[in-house]
Parts: C-alpha cells; structure tokens; sequence
C-alpha cells in the first residue's frame, strides 16, 4: 500500500461519504502528511474494462477513467503536478473555477500545456465552493480517440467553509460514451456526427459494476456529471424523484422535485434522492439505446434482490428543460452592455464535418469581445438559425442565466448553458476576473470546428 493509497483507505476509515467506486485525492489529507503536493494527476494509456470481456484503450488520469474525485477547500491554495505521459502536449481544465488564465488549462487563454513526456505544476485557489470537474481542453477534430472522447475528466469538488451535511450518503456519477465513430446522422446537408457502441456510469457498463447500496430512509446526495464529448443525456431513477438542489455546482435559488435530469454536455446536477421505496431499481439512461450501450448502474436496497426495475419517466421533450423553474422569479440586474452572438452552420454534406459560426466567422478568426473590469455583461445567443443543440460555457467566471427560449428568468447561477434547436438564451455575468477568457461550446465537434471566441479585459 503506498502512501495516498493509506492515505485514502484511512480518508475512509475517518467516517467521510462513501463516493462509489472512483477513487479519492483529499488536497487538505495530503498537505497534513506532509507532502509538497496537494495533488499529482498522472496522463496516461489505460486499458478500461468497462465490462466483463470489454476493455476500451484509452488515455486518463492515474490509471482510471473518470480521473480520482479530487477534494480542495474553498480558498486554500493548492499546488497540482501534473505528469504527461503520452506523445502529444495536454491540458487540464479547471472547469467552473474563478482562477487565472495561466492556471485554467486552455492554450487559447495562454495557459502553457503540459508537454509530451513531460510536467508542468499549477498553484491556484480552489473557488467557488461546489461540484467542480478537471478535464483535458485540447482538440480532437478527427482523431477519436483525444480530447472529451478520451477517459480525461473527473470531479474536482471544492469543499464550502462549512459543510451542509444534510444526506447520508454521498455519490459522484460521471456518464461517458465509448468507441465513437463517425456516422451519418441528420438532414441531407450534414456533415458527420458520432455514433457510439457504448456508455458508462463511472467505470461501469451497466450490470458491470458494484450496485449502489442504499438503505430505507436514507438520504443520498448525488452529483451528477456529464463527460460526454457530443450527447446531452437524462438520467432516472424509476421510483423515486430527484430534489435538485445545485446545478454546475451552484445552489439553485428555488429547488425543484423531477423524474429525472437532464444534463447537456459539461453540466453537473446535484440532487437528493430520498431512499423510500425497497426494492432493486436501475439508475439510468432516459434513451433505451443508450441503456443498452452500458449507462445505468444498479441500485439495491439492504435485503432486496432481483431484477432491477425500470420505467420510464413521463414528461420528456427533445431538447433541453425549462431551466427557469429552477430560478428565484425576480428580475435579473440590467446589462451595462449587451454583446449578441448569432450562431450558424455551414454543413458538412456528409463528406466533412460540419463548419461553426459566431457573428460570421470562426475562431481563430472570431473577433476578441472586449470587458472593463467591474462591468456587467450580457450574452444573447441566437440559435435560431440552427437545429442543433448547444452546451455553451463561459471560462473562468460563474454567470446567470438570463433567458430560455425568449422567457426571462434570475437567480440561477451556471457555468454551462444548454441553448435548444432553434432557440434563444441570454446570460450575464460581471467581469471580475481579469485575463483572457474563453467561451465556447462544449459539444466537442462544435468547439472543435470553429464555435470559440475569447473575450479579453481593456488593460
Ligand atoms: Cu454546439
């Protein structure tokens, strides 16, 4: 047993959640053993065996896929090594981290990679507390194998001052697809999309993996993850209902009750589940093919067997879900400025992939919007000329959603904002992190083929 390792089982021993299967890295246990580091993250090959016989080759983060759950305290600075074991440079994303453009992990900010065969070291002050992810930032555009369709993502939760403690038992759940290939899909006119043969809950294909045991009355906080590279998902529990209370890590104003989730590319949901109906149920997919690709797990009560149960959950609509149920029902504060962002594609007609823009053009070539500190911002997506769904994330600042589909809303704080087919969002935030910073849309072959555009202080 080496020392992170005892270090880990003895996490364990001192009564902290059970977390699943993923493995833990404590920033604050390995400061008190004395080590330099808070936290070494190791880039690699791994061979995962997402199911009995079925091992996809791919690259993560020391020796695993989702990556350890690592665990920072809100405003304690950290020291991160991180080691790159392959051929080509990497980075590693601090998603939904108010932290400086050298630490966030994107090349385009100017934060230096991490060499091939090589290490780079981040110091940075983990905030704002909430279900945080690392992730690596770099392109795939044709090579499927690199950048979100790899096994490079895993939680970072940063620790509040005080904890709430209102749950049992707490459980991190990131969804992967695996073996994507380029596939036909869409009107005439498209370019390539991705089809894939299989999924994952953590490391798991369904009925692969340990079943979650809960027990009768227990309260279970779970913190869902999207770590998909191009599908937006929603997950259920048949028999029981999901309290959500944060989402990309935020404390949502008003708290919602739902049969399941929905999470596009990068969000993350937290939600309680109270555990009161016995019985062995499966945690899953809404999509049946996608059930059958592996993204499920398994959850028995204390002295239950059989079968797990499934039904599916009533309500579900293409398309991402109203998220203004979630916001507090006031007014948001008015923009000091207003920049619209027109989005469109130019397709790919099955021979490439498809072309993105914002106001005309593509990054590099998007025009650098410009912030002065203190100021307050408003981003209008109009979406209105595409059919596709958008994940869009905005670096190194926490904004509020503004707008769904033309309704406005407050209160509800993001990182990512899922933007539906031929829809409309708005979002603000204030410009209090000074440095270059990026936006863009998760969905990798979006990001990928042109749909980034930096934003940048006046000095
Ligand atoms: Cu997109």
């Amino acid at each position: 047993m080496n020392r992170r390792d005892f270090l880990i089982s003895g996490l364990a021993s001192f009564g902290l959640p059970s977390l699943g299967s993923l493995p833990l890295v404590s920033a604050d246990a390995n400061e008190r053993a004395g080590n330099q580091t808070n936290v070494t993250l190791r880039i690699a090959p791994i061979s995962l065996e997402i199911g009995p016989g079925k091992i996809v080759e791919t690259v993560g983060y020391n020796g695993s896929a989702p990556g350890p759950i690592l665990r920072f305290r809100e405003g304690k600075p950290v020291t991160v090594d991180v080691f790159n074991d392959t051929d080509v440079p990497e980075t590693v994303h601090w998603h939904g981290q108010l932290i400086p453009s050298a630490v966030d992990g994107s090349v385009e900010e100017g934060t230096p990679d991490v060499p091939a065969h090589g290490h780079r070291r981040y110091r940075f002050t983990p905030k704002p507390a909430g279900t945080r992810w690392y992730h690596t930032h770099s392109m795939a555009h044709a090579d499927l194998t690199r950048a979100g369709f790899s096994g490079q993502y895993g939680f970072a939760i940063v620790e509040p001052a005080r904890h709430p403690g209102d749950y049992d038992q707490e459980v991190c759940i990131a969804a992967h697809h695996w073996e994507p290939s380029l596939a036909p899909k869409g009107p005439a006119d498209n370019g390539w999309e991705i089809a894939y043969r299989s999924a994952t809950l953590n490391n798991k294909m369904l009925g692969s993996g340990e079943p979650l045991r809960v027990r009768m009355g227990q309260r279970v906080l779970f913190r869902f993850m999207n770590a998909s590279a191009t599908d937006e998902i929603r997950l259920a529990l048949p028999g029981h209902r999901f309290n959500v209370i944060a989402m990309d890590g935020n404390p949502v104003p008003r708290p919602q009750t739902v049969d399941f989730v929905y999470l596009d590319i990068a969000e993350r949901v937290d939600a309680i589940v109270e555990m009161n109906n016995p019985g062995v149920w499966l945690l899953g997919s809404a999509n049946e093919e996608e059930r059958k690709m592996g993204m499920g797990m398994i959850v028995e009560y204390a002295d239950k067997s059989g079968e797990p149960q499934w039904q599916q959950p009533a309500g579900i609509v293409r398309g991402p879900w109203d998220y203004s149920m979630f916001g507090s029902g006031g007014t948001a504060p008015a923009p000091d400025h207003t920049f619209e962002m027109k989005f469109e594609k130019i397709p790919g007609h099955k021979v490439d992939f498809n072309r993105w823009t914002i106001n005309g053009k593509s990054f590099p070539d998007t025009e650098k919007l410009r912030l002065e500190k203190g100021k307050r911002y408003k981003l209008f997506f109009d979406n209105k000329d595409t059919g596709d769904i958008h994940p869009l994330h905005l670096h190194r600042h926490t904004f509020e959603v503004t707008e769904v589909g033309g309704k406005p809303m407050a209160g509800l704080m993001k990182d990512v904002v899922s933007v539906g087919s031929r829809g409309t969002a708005a979002i603000t935030f204030v410009a209090d992190n000074p440095g270059l910073t990026l936006f863009h849309c998760h969905m990798q072959l979006h990001q990928d083929f042109g749909f980034m555009q930096l934003l940048e202080y006046a000095s």
